[in-house]
């Protein structure tokens, strides 16, 4: 997978881009990613990408013809890709829709700073409008990260084991289980006698039992509400 990302803040993603798995799947050829100033594409000399809003208010908007310069260039004259712009207007980010992605060729992730975009950037060269939630944040520089790690771990080889990412608890529509490690002990804390056991079936028994009580107590959303959630909540208990 080929990802371009457009930002006023190139060096936010550099570390991010050498480290650890995405790293990894750069180095191995699996994903590649370019990241774009997009002050390269303004045609002033003060390389400016804000103005005043038409109609007055507060704040600074991103004028469009830096955006759609470098979305066009960017994009080039292959198999189109598929252009999202980042912004607390869009759709939630969520598993489905990473996965959805993930299917794709091409991205180009339009990362948005100050209050707001001019419209006619979504109207021309936007293909798709996320949020990653009900917070706001400076930029689209961190969503776009989480795009680019979310979608990374569903291209074949990114993840060693295949069923790490297949197992993981938005799937399964549970919470993970608790997990222990060595010492035994920690400040009086036990680790459950049935992990010791070395009775496997007992272990998954009570793993189960753990990951279900734990999305009861912590996310009932994913138990309850829309017909998957009712489907993995009643899966779930027929395991027990
Ligand atoms: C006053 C209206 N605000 C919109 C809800 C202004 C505003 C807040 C934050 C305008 C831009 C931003 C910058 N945030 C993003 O670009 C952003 C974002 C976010 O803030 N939260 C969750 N997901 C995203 S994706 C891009």
């Amino acid at each position: 997978m080929r990802v371009d990302v457009i930002t006023i803040f190139p060096a936010v993603f550099r570390e991010f881009l050498g480290a650890s798995l995405i790293g990894r799947a750069i180095a191995a050829g699996l994903l590649e990613v370019q990241v774009h100033d997009l002050r390269d594409y303004t045609d002033d000399p003060h390389r400016s990408v804000d103005d005043e809003p038409y109609g007055g208010g507060g704040g600074m908007v991103m004028t469009a013809p830096p955006w759609l310069h470098a979305v066009r260039l960017v994009s080039g004259d292959g198999p189109p890709p598929h252009r999202i712009l980042l912004s607390p207007q869009g759709e939630r980010l969520d598993d489905a829709r990473v996965r959805g992605l993930a299917g794709e060729e091409r991205l180009v992730l339009l990362c948005g700073r100050y209050e707001a975009i001019d419209e006619r950037v979504r109207m021309l060269v936007v293909d798709s409008e996320l949020s990653i939630g009900d917070y706001v944040l400076s930029g689209g520089e961190v969503p776009a990260m989480t795009v680019i790690e979310a979608v990374s771990r569903h291209i074949p080889g990114v993840v060693g084991r295949p069923e790490s990412v297949e197992n993981e608890s938005f799937r399964s529509g549970l919470l993970d289980h608790p997990h222990y490690t060595r010492p035994r002990t920690v400040e009086g804390i036990e680790v459950p006698d049935v992990l010791r056991s070395g009775d496997h079936a007992s272990i998954d028994a009570w793993r189960r039992e753990q990951a279900l009580e734990a999305t009861r107590r912590k996310r009932p959303d994913l138990l309850a509400g829309d017909a998957r959630g009712q489907e993995v909540a009643s899966k779930a208990s027929n395991r027990r």
